[in-house]
């Protein structure tokens, strides 16, 4: 069976998880899988050893492989298990396709800024509210496995200490705080980043309102992408899910469905509503919304283009100046072409800080709303553009570029995503297990 190493509270543990539940729930992920806790010993015994990369969620395939990185152990599932479908086939259907890679992107590399950014924030010393005790217990069932209750919780304590200097994460930020910083989280721009996670809750509030699923009636990679941000942070961490659950309870809804669990009130993928028939034997139909199909002629819904909107508005314009300065990085004298690059999502890659921080080779400047500031140019985005590209070109090649043409003009500014072949020239990234490399 599948092994999939992960923590409960991880952002992409989140999405690969209800991706993995999804597929073995609906029959489609052969001999099954089984969710193992990522403790430290197996991290650095098991997981370092076999992809070079301590990250979660990684997962071990039934013929031993390891597959580390959320879209890749998606991607090499998808491969073995056609069915049913997530990520829509870009010659069948170019729209949904090229639309499922983008709120990817956006969900894995964009809303993880603000995801991030409420579990620290509301960790902090002297925040009211706080959900500080919930996260050290959450965080010490991982580092403290085997202790008591309160010892876990205590564990989880001393870490934040420890590792993160949670009692001067404003003076002097370290650990998770050190990587808000990088991300381009400050006290002059936390307020645009929480202001843009808002904004995007407000148009997906509006969507699954209408839709049970980005693309309909049944989840695709979207969903799971999306699941990231809004399980692990926003929907379980104590502060976000109360605010979650208060001002976006259709969001909250949608959580539950496509995680696939306590979903029996959120119509989840394999339930049936039943009736009363005539002679009064029960009569099952599907739960969810558009006859659990993704929706025909490969439509793009009206009410997901805010959210297509969004991405183009804010991360595009980052994106494009991360390919340049990756690029300009990738042919100075700091590199040999075919080396390593940095491959953390979260903060600067041990080894690389003096170029990801300050006012390093790879750093950027970015501007959010009305407020701007400076981060770290993160590699791993441009393996994800890479991907992207190849959906692209497919999608297009399927029927001359019509659909995909279509779908941009619906969008503001999707147009320019067409030039990412170009802009991709310099700073092609090549992924090897758990690391990154420049394209020799
Ligand atoms: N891009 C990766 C990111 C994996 C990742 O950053 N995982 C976090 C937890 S959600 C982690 O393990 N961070 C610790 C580290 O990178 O050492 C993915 O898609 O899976």
């Amino acid at each position: 069976m599948y092994r999939l190493f992960s923590w409960e509270l991880s952002y992409f543990s989140g999405k690969v998880r209800a991706y993995l539940r999804y597929k073995q729930r609906m029959g489609g992920l052969g001999p099954g899988f089984e969710d193992i806790l990522a403790t430290p010993e197996l991290i650095q015994g098991l997981l370092v050893p076999k992809s070079g990369s301590p990250a979660v969620p990684q997962l071990m395939t039934p013929d031993g492989r390891w597959v580390q990185d959320s879209s890749e152990i998606i991607d090499t599932c998808e491969a073995a298990h056609p069915t049913p479908l997530v990520s829509p086939d870009p010659g069948t259907h170019p729209r949904q396709a090229v639309a499922s890679y983008l709120i990817e992107l956006l969900a894995d590399e964009w809303m993880v800024v603000p995801g991030f950014w409420e579990r620290w924030y509301f960790s902090e010393d002297g925040r009211n509210p706080s959900h500080r005790a919930f996260n050290e217990q959450q965080w010490g069932a991982v580092f403290a496995p085997d202790a008591s209750g309160a010892e876990r919780r205590a564990a989880g304590a001393m870490l934040f200490e420890q590792a993160f200097g949670i009692s001067h994460s404003r003076e002097e930020p370290q650990g998770v705080y050190a990587g808000l910083v990088h991300l381009g989280v400050t006290k002059e721009t936390e307020h645009a980043w929480q202001a843009s996670q808002h904004r995007l809750l407000g148009h997906l509030e509006t969507h699954f309102s209408a839709h049970d699923y980005v693309l309909g009636g049944r989840p695709s990679l979207g969903d799971f992408g999306l699941l990231g941000p809004l399980y692990a942070h926003l929907y379980r961490d104590a502060v976000s899910g109360f605010a979650l659950r208060t001002h976006f309870p259709i969001v909250c809804e949608w959580v539950e469905r496509t995680n696939g669990e306590g979903a029996l009130s959120a119509r989840s993928y394999d339930q049936q509503l039943y009736s009363l028939g005539a002679d009064g034997k029960l009569v099952g139909r599907p739960a969810n919304s558009d006859g659990a199909q993704w929706l025909p002629d490969d439509e793009i819904p009206e009410t997901l283009l805010p959210v297509l909107d969004t991405f183009f508005a804010e991360m595009w314009p980052v994106l494009t100046v991360a390919m340049e300065r990756l690029s300009s990085f990738i042919a100075s004298d700091a590199h040999t072409a075919g080396a390593e690059l940095p491959g953390k999502t979260f903060f600067a890659t041990p080894g690389f800080e003096a170029y990801q921080t300050g006012d390093g080779a790879l750093t950027q400047p970015f501007t959010l709303g009305d407020s701007s500031g400076r981060r770290m140019v993160v590699p791993y985005q441009m393996w994800m553009l890479g991907r992207l590209e190849e959906i692209l070109d497919r999608a297009r090649a399927s029927d001359g570029g019509k659909s995909v043409d279509e779908l941009f003009a619906r969008t503001s500014g999707g147009e320019d995503l067409l030039s990412l072949g170009s802009r991709l020239g310099g700073c092609r990234v090549r992924k090897e297990g758990g690391r990154l490399h420049s394209v020799a």
